[in-house]
């Protein structure tokens, strides 16, 4: 996209060993790996840069990264921490720009007008190691693509550039691996046709791509020219926020839409508190076999952001309009949306304790996998209880 402003990409480095060093000074200049027990199967979640040097890295077995650094400290994660470190950082990012687009526990995107993005980029780092000690890369360009490898390429606890005219110098030279979507498979495939670098990408023909790689090649040869089309998209802005679903087969089970319902529910209600805002009015939205499509809302006097408050309302919308099945799509849409609310505001369902701790870590599954991931998880499960 052709835009006047900068992009810049915020990355935290080795995020939860960086907080246990930080907290721990006799952790620091030392090798250390978060993650499960290695008598287990557990895996490396992250690890200092100081365990990187061995080879050691995210994902790992950790019985394998302990063979490549025998002497390396190894502690269990501790997410309330690495949560509320995560919170600093993105009230302290905040503060330089709206337009602010958070992607992960540890990573945001932020636009600021054109000719800012430098400066900008290294009054956070100062920022976030002054007031919070933790060590941040910051990509700066004029894109998503070219902030992140920018950010790549800094990494450990630098500011750094990719501008689009150092394309040709800085971006072709690397793997095609370099770029989102290409991993190890279509690698290998590109690989047979002598595609080695971003470069050799970049020059490759459309159409001969698209026959190699599907689709999704167009969006990638772009991105090996430089190009980025994806927008920030700033939930602080928005008027609503709504998660919708169009099923592939029409859904005759009412409980397997309700189901549905409940995970949309939860998108909305996860996206409500990553924006830190609350809604007053829920909305459900129902399209039947013949197309007719319903809009039905509920508004409180007060304003919410829990995912079993959401889904209460949803499904008493549910109950007095659900009309007669199949059901085609079915969404769920929060407006009246109100800034700075900490808490709810209206009392708590029966087991709101349980129901809340239950809340925080679905948060932390969608921080680090994304929406998708939950939802299809909790299809799976509900499909199962459709079966005839
Ligand atoms: P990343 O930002 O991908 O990694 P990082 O911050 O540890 O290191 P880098 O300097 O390369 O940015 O992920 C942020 C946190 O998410 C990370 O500290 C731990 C967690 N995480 C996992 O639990 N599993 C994983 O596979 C990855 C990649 C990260
Ligand atoms: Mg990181």
């Amino acid at each position: 996209m052709k835009t006047d402003k900068d992009i810049l990409l915020c990355d935290l480095d080795a995020f939860y060993a960086s907080v246990e060093q930080r907290d721990n000074p006799e952790l620091r200049g030392k090798p250390i790996l978060i993650g499960g027990a290695p008598e287990g199967r557990g895996v490396v979640s992250t690890c200092s840069y100081e365990a990187r040097t061995f080879g050691v890295r995210s994902a790992m077995p950790m019985k394998k990264a302990l063979a490549l650094c025998p002497e390396a400290i190894v502690l269990p994660p501790d997410m309330n921490r690495y949560l509320a470190a995560s919170g600093q950082v993105r009230e302290l990012l905040e503060r330089f720009t709206p337009e602010i687009e958070f992607v992960s526990i540890d990573e945001a995107y932020l636009a600021v007008p054109g000719g800012k993005g430098c400066k900008t980029g290294h009054q956070i780092h100062s920022a976030v190691i002054e007031n919070l000690s933790l060590p941040i890369s910051v990509g700066v360009s004029k894109n998503k693509l070219l902030a992140k490898i920018g950010c790549e390429r800094a990494k450990p606890n630098k500011v750094g550039t990719l501008w689009p005219e150092e394309v040709p110098q800085i971006l072709w030279p690397l793997p095609v691996t370099t770029i989102p979507g290409i991993g190890p498979a279509s690698a290998e495939k590109l690989k047979r046709q002598g595609v080695i670098t971003v470069g050799d990408l970049a020059a490759y023909p459309e159409e001969n791509l698209v026959r190699l790689l599907g689709q999704a090649a167009r969006t990638q040869l772009l991105y090996a020219r430089g190009i980025d089309n994806r927008v920030i998209v700033s939930e602080h802005e928005a008027k609503s926020i709504s998660e919708e679903t169009t099923f592939s087969e029409d859904v005759e089970n009412p409980e397997y839409l309700l189901a549905v319902l409940q995970e949309l529910s939860a998108g909305v209600g996860y996206r409500l508190r990553t924006a830190k805002v609350s809604a007053s009015t829920i909305t459900l939205k129902l399209r039947f076999g013949n197309f007719r499509t319903i809009s039905r809302s509920t508004t409180f006097t007060g304003a919410t952001d829990s995912d079993s408050q959401i889904y209460a309302a949803v499904k008493e919308l549910f109950k007095q309009n659900c009309g007669t099945s199949p059901w085609r799509l079915a969404g769920v849409q929060a407006s009246g949306l109100q800034r700075d609310i900490q808490l709810s505001i209206l009392p708590r369902m029966p087991g709101g304790e349980k129901e809340e701790q239950l809340q925080s870590v679905r948060d932390l599954l969608r921080n680090k996998y994304g929406t998708a991931t939950i939802f299809k998880a909790g299809k799976l499960i509900i499909k199962e209880k459709d079966r005839p």
